[in-house]
């Protein structure tokens, strides 16, 4: 299996809570490697394009809100099946059905601040990847 690569957010509910490198861990212990890594406080106008396949649904709004309340780390996660294992350590949208031992079951309190984003494609992935990195920005494993 190739390496593959998946992008993360950790949102500004987890970054309050200062599990920034409790998470961190959670991905380096799972076998990902953080290839890319910054922090930075997304403008309404930043959040809303990243999410704008959500535009039409009815928590958009406070989505947008929460997105840009505090500042976020948006990192590149490159490891085998980085994206489904990165779904794997989050857990469910919903931190109510999230699998005990997963980042949102054990840092998320609501839906609607649920700690961590994880892209759900490999094309989604390569997307909002190059939505907040340049290819120069990324430094894949080199051995
Ligand atoms: P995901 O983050 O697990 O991929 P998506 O369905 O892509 O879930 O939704 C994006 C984000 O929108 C979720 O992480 C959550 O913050 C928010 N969201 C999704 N569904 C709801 C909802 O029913 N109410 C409030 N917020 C929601």
């Amino acid at each position: 299996m190739a390496l593959e690569r998946t992008f993360s957010i950790i949102k500004p509910d987890a970054v309050a809570k200062n599990v920034i490198g409790a998470i961190y861990n959670r991905f380096e212990s799972a076998g990902l490697r953080i290839v890319a890594s910054k922090m930075l406080h997304m403008s309404k106008e930043q959040a809303e394009g990243f999410y704008a396949e959500h535009k039409e649904r009815p928590f958009f709004g406070a989505l947008v809100d929460f997105m840009t309340s505090g500042p976020v780390m948006v990192q590149v996660l490159e490891g085998e099946n980085a994206v489904i294992k990165n779904r794997e350590i989050m857990g469910a949208t919903n931190p109510a059905e999230a699998a005990a031992g997963t980042l949102r079951a054990d840092y998320a309190v609501s839906i609607d601040e649920n700690a961590v984003h994880g892209s759900d494609a490999p094309e989604s992935a390569a997307r909002e990847i190059a939505y907040f990195f340049s290819d120069e920005e990324i430094c894949p494993r080199t051995r």
